[in-house]
């Protein structure tokens, strides 16, 4: 008999009056203090705690019902979550919201001035990590058993400050206050070893020991994910690094070396002090192959612990588990498993390969050269001397198979071995990612098709049924419920119900609505509504926006050139009758990509340089808030127009910002890249901006003598942007951006300026008329209902992750 039965937590209750009890309880016994002194901040953490509570009873039953069911699993393994703010979050998926602003009253506070004191954990750069909050959400909504792991980072990406003189950045101590949505799991924590040496073991052929130089000890919290709509409350787990006990150095401490004594404890924590703020770059840094271990190792183990809790033996240790791989940064977890099976639990080598193959699958999310990840063979070999023994292996037997079947094909080989050869030798961590997993997909259409026919060819010519498409998403929750409640309760009116927010393809029934005069009249109202809040510009002015990370290859300078022309225009003839325009740029730039913060001192210069010109600026702004993050994404977008997506073709693997402008009835100008393409054909040709090159024109223009100087020879518009930039007008930062245009311009961007301009006095004309932009974008909102992620997760449960839900029973 279960002892257990029957026996649960009480039950937080569903009334005011016990919503307004927990939340006192929790201000006199968990907060320790009293209504009379309660700091706005006292009030704020009860609330969250108050809300926490409701999550977590539906998480004690969510995993009563997972270790009823011993369901199969998945894991996402990400170095990068942006989970976003969460008390709102929270409120809506445990619908607590009307109950909490009535009691947070009573501590005479108001739910707005509470929720500014949620921060966002900024625990990632861009579209990965934002895209592993969505899945996880998702995954919730659709009650599939998961936990995501990550990395706790004492410090998210930097706060960004903008200054006439570009960006600077400042350490974010995200959590310096603490943080009420986590809790620490200490029983759960692992020990990682690093450096060191091996052994042979005698008698055995494969197996090896691993005496490692350090270790670090892996601290486990969890953060709760509910899903939307159902009973299903995952987690997240993320580990921290701490030295162990053994770090600290008492004779050395008692001798008054104080800084000695804990150098180890300090280099252990370290390898969760920071995120590494690259996006789409890759920097090759120990400490970050040291971040990547710490992660895997940690989750690794965790992950074969909760197995042995439910199973016995390894047999069905693939078919209960697939852990997904985001994108290559945890790609060591082939190696590391091959290590625990093989050395540690004494499996066979192929049966150990068997199993990990089946177990793993990998997400690739770019074609940029400069992001695949490989890692000097020297580094790897003093990091992890096993691991590269185990990966050499690894190679070996592949790179056997590829003999067997394409014979003589040295060259091939060559290609295709997970080591390059060279001055130096490197790990190239996506061929492993392919060898050592069951699939591999892309993360939109055309970046999946790309994939297979240039970087990752030659796998998928050996193994083409290894190779998928699972286009992006995002959550309609976030960023739409919650980033634009005016635009989500009009549609729930139009459409009779709220039921989109969990089955967003039903967006499609605002069709209907896209003829009627007075619905786009309230379309329009609300639109304006959100620029009013926003506050960033006439609310009257077509409101231009590209907000993503700055990389040139998404191509700022070439919205930089049309502002200049625009510029330009306005002063050749002042008293015509212009478009008003608020352009606004939002993103940061890696701290150490010098060519990405000369455009944002650009930007700063020419909106500085704008704003003081009274004849240009009636008619044109360009503004740049700074410190982009999930939060102000959810105030940007909503008040957006016109989206900006006009990274070269081919560049771009898909994008998810394209998704949540759609989505919001911005309308978007861009090229035949990424996702942008698959948008376009939801929305209607007629109600996109298309411009500019496709992918393969793109990709043969440098061998075809691509030559910038003929585009500026050509085109005396862009010739005059040019020549105001290389004057000086602007500062040095514009004549660094102009040489660099003008010397190689890498990504094409003088040769699709013309069309962009063009493209973009289409635009104009369009918004002259105003029923007809508000059309369009009623039908952008109603066809992209496929952007959902809870789509993106629906196609990975089915076809790389074959899982099941498993619903979790309401509260009796
Ligand atoms: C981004 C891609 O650039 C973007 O197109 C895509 O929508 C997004 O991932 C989600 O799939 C990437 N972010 C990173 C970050 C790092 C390395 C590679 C990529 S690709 C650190």
């Amino acid at each position: 008999m279960d002892l257990r039965q029957g026996i649960g937590p009480r039950r937080p209750g569903k009334t005011a009056d016990e919503f307004q009890q927990d939340l006192l309880s929790n201000l006199f016994y968990r907060r320790g203090t009293t209504v009379e002194s309660a700091s706005a901040r006292d009030a704020y953490e009860t609330l969250s705690l108050t809300v926490r509570d409701r999550l977590a009873e539906r998480r004690s039953r969510t995993a009563a019902a997972h270790f009823a069911t011993n369901p199969r699993w998945v894991y996402y393994l990400s170095a990068e979550y942006l989970l976003g703010a969460q008390l709102e979050q929270n409120l809506l998926y445990s619908d607590t919201g009307g109950l909490a602003a009535e009691a947070v009253k009573t501590l005479g506070f108001s739910l707005e001035e509470l929720e500014d004191l949620d921060i966002e954990p900024g625990l990632g750069n861009g579209g990965l990590g934002r895209l592993a909050a969505c899945l996880v959400d998702s995954m919730a909504t659709r009650d599939i058993p998961a936990v995501g792991y990550g990395i706790r980072y004492d410090f998210g990406i930097f706060h960004q400050i903008i200054t006439e003189q570009g960006q600077t950045e400042r350490p974010d101590d995200w959590a310096f206050h603490g943080n009420p949505w986590e809790f620490p799991a200490p029983d759960d924590r692992q020990t990682v070893g690093f450096y060191g040496r091996t052994e042979p073991i005698p008698g055995s052929p494969t197996r090896k020991r691993w005496m490692p130089g350090e270790i670090v000890l892996g601290e486990p919290s969890h953060m709760l994910v509910p899903g939307y709509g159902t009973e299903t409350v995952n987690i997240v787990r993320l580990w921290r690094a701490r030295g162990s006990e053994a770090s600290f150095d008492l004779s050395r401490f008692s001798a008054g070396q104080y800084a000695e004594a804990v150098q180890e404890a300090v280099r252990a924590e370290n390898i969760s002090k920071v995120l590494y703020p690259d996006d789409s770059t890759e920097l090759g840094r120990e400490l970050r192959l040291k971040q990547q271990y710490f992660l895997v190792s940690c989750s690794l183990r965790d992950i074969i612990r909760r197995f042995r809790l439910r199973n016995e033996g390894w047999a069905e240790f693939a078919d209960k588990t697939v852990i997904q791989l985001n994108d290559t940064h945890p790609t060591i977890a082939i190696a590391e498993l091959m290590r625990l099976l093989v050395d540690e639990y004494e499996v066979e080598w192929d049966e150990a390969w068997s199993i990990t193959r089946r177990t793993f699958a990998y997400t690739c999310h770019t074609l940029l050269p400069e992001a695949l990840e490989t890692w000097p063979v020297h580094m790897f070999e003093r990091l992890l001397p096993r691991h590269l023994e185990i990966i050499y292996l690894i190679n070996m037997f592949f790179l056997r198979e590829v003999e067997a079947r394409f014979p003589g094909d040295h060259d091939r080989v060559r290609r295709m071995s997970i080591i390059a050869e060279g001055p130096e030798r490197r790990v190239r961590m996506a061929h492993l990612a392919v060898v050592g997993t069951e699939a591999v997909n892309g993360v939109a259409e055309l970046h999946s098709k790309l994939l297979r026919e240039t970087v990752l060819n030659d796998f998928a010519e050996l193994w083409p049924a290894k190779f998928q498409n699972v286009t992006n998403g995002v959550s309609p929750r976030r960023f739409v419920k919650i980033a634009n409640p005016r635009l989500a309760d009009l549609i729930t009116e139009g459409l009779g119900s709220a039921a989109w927010l969990g089955d967003l393809e039903q967006l499609a029934g605002l069709e209907a609505l896209a003829g009627d005069a007075s619905f786009l009249e309230r379309w329009r109202a609300i639109k304006r509504a959100n620029k009013v809040d926003l506050a960033a510009g006439d609310p009257d002015a077509l409101t231009d926006v590209m907000i993503k990370r700055f990389h040139e290859y998404k191509r700022q300078q070439l919205k930089l050139l049309h502002v200049i022309a625009m510029y330009h225009r306005i002063r050749a003839d002042p008293s015509a009758d212009w478009v008003p325009r608020t352009v606004l740029f939002a993103g940061k730039a890696a701290p150490a990509y010098h060519a990405a913060k000369e455009i944002i001192r650009l930007i700063a210069t020419i909106a500085a340089r704008i704003a003081a010109d009274p004849v240009v600026s009636p008619h044109l702004r360009v503004v740049f808030p700074e410190n982009y993050n999930v939060t102000l994404a959810e105030r940007i977008i909503p008040a957006a127009d016109l989206s900006e997506q006009i990274s070269l073709a081919g560049k771009e693997a898909s994008g998810t910002g394209n998704m949540k402008l759609a989505l919001n009835g911005a309308i978007t100008i861009g090229t035949l890249d990424g996702a942008n393409i698959e948008i376009r054909a939801r929305v209607g040709a007629d109600n996109f901006f298309l411009f500019g090159m496709d992918a393969y024109q793109a990709a043969g223009a440098h061998q075809q003598g691509y030559s910038p100087w003929a585009y500026y020879e050509a085109d005396g518009e862009l010739r005059a942007a040019l020549d105001t930039l290389r004057a000086g007008t602007f500062g040095e930062a514009g004549q660094r951006v102009a040489d660099s245009l003008l010397g190689r311009d890498e990504y094409l961007t003088l040769a699709d300026f013309r069309s962009y301009v063009e493209t973009q006095d289409e635009v104009d004309q369009v918004w002259r008329d105003p029923l007809r932009w508000a059309h369009m974008s009623v039908l952008n909102t109603a066809h992209s209902g496929f952007f959902s992620s809870d789509r993106t997760v629906a196609d990975y449960a089915a076809r790389i992750w074959r899982v099941a839900p498993v619903p979790v029973p309401k509260a009796d």
